[in-house]
């Protein structure tokens, strides 16, 4: 498969979890990728395993250093034909301890962190006249899952983000479209309280088993790829069918 021949990809959280299975989905297609994480090491490590990595640490939640990865990659690679904007905070925390530092924090990583990158990328996707942007939302969304509530109002966030950009940057050849995964064998999520939901939630699945990060790089990849390139302001549930 050669659909990112020569092109260049900016995957954030890809460090590991469902940013790297992306990563890796993208270096297979021909991909050069950029492993942006605030997790330096970790991205460094990616990045070594695939075979035209690049690892930049970067903070989504701050402006300045959005803008100085975004610079770099453009410095180093001269365009950015991909942003995949997955990285994220995935809390568990009823709604009676949402404190506004909470909301806040997941907030501006989670939501204010999309509108960042591609307020820093889209400029020169609009002077090629190509790009392709995917955010990560999430099935939680749709459900209302609860012990996530400012979790699932920033993804709220990103949906809204998705469809209002799409429209206005249509004409310059670039595409925004939302993938919402269902609960996911992530390294976040496999680390914490939400690993003890997936036989209540592979209950629900029309696919009764639990899904993995390899599961969710695929339709990111079709998005982020040529294939699509009628297709946007689109949100995309990948979650074994849970129809509810
Ligand atoms: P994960 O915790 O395994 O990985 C997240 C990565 O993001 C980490 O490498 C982390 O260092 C990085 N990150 C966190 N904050 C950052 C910041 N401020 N700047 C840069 N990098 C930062 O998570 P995951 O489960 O792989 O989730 C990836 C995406 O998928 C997220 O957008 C998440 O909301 C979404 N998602 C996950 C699931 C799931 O069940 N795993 C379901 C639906 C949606
Ligand atoms: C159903 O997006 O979709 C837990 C953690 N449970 O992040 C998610 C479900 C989680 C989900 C998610």
């Amino acid at each position: 498969m050669s659909d990112f021949e020569n092109r260049v990809a900016i995957v954030t959280g890809a460090a590991q979890g469902i940013g790297r299975a992306i990563a890796e989905k993208l270096d297979a297609g021909g991909a050069t990728v950029v492993v942006a994480d605030l997790n330096a090491e970790g991205a460094s490590e990616t990045a070594g395993t695939l075979q035209r990595g690049q690892a930049v640490e970067v903070d989504v939640s701050s402006p300045e250093s959005v803008d100085a990865m975004v610079a770099k990659v453009l410095e180093d690679n001269g365009k950015i034909d991909v942003l995949v904007n997955n990285a994220a905070i995935v809390p568990f925390v009823p709604w009676e301890d949402v404190d506004l530092e909470h909301w806040r924090k997941i907030i501006d990583t989670n939501l204010t962190g999309t509108y960042l990158c591609t307020r820093a990328a889209w400029k020169s996707m609009r002077e090629a006249g190509y790009g392709r942007i995917v955010n990560i939302a999430s099935n939680t969304f749709l459900a209302g899952t609860p012990n996530m509530n400012a979790y699932v109002s920033a993804k709220g966030g990103v949906v809204g983000f998705t469809r209002a950009l799409a429209t206005e940057v249509g004409a310059d050849g670039i595409t925004v479209n939302a993938v919402a995964p269902g609960l996911t064998a992530s390294d976040g999520v496999l680390a914490g309280p939400h690993a003890e939901a997936f036989d209540f939630v592979q209950s629900l699945q029309a696919i009764p088993r639990r899904g993995e990060t390899s599961d969710i790089a695929p339709t990111v990849a079709f998005l982020a790829s040529d294939r699509a390139s009628y297709v946007t302001g689109e949100l995309l549930r990948v979650n074994g069918g849970m129809l509810t």
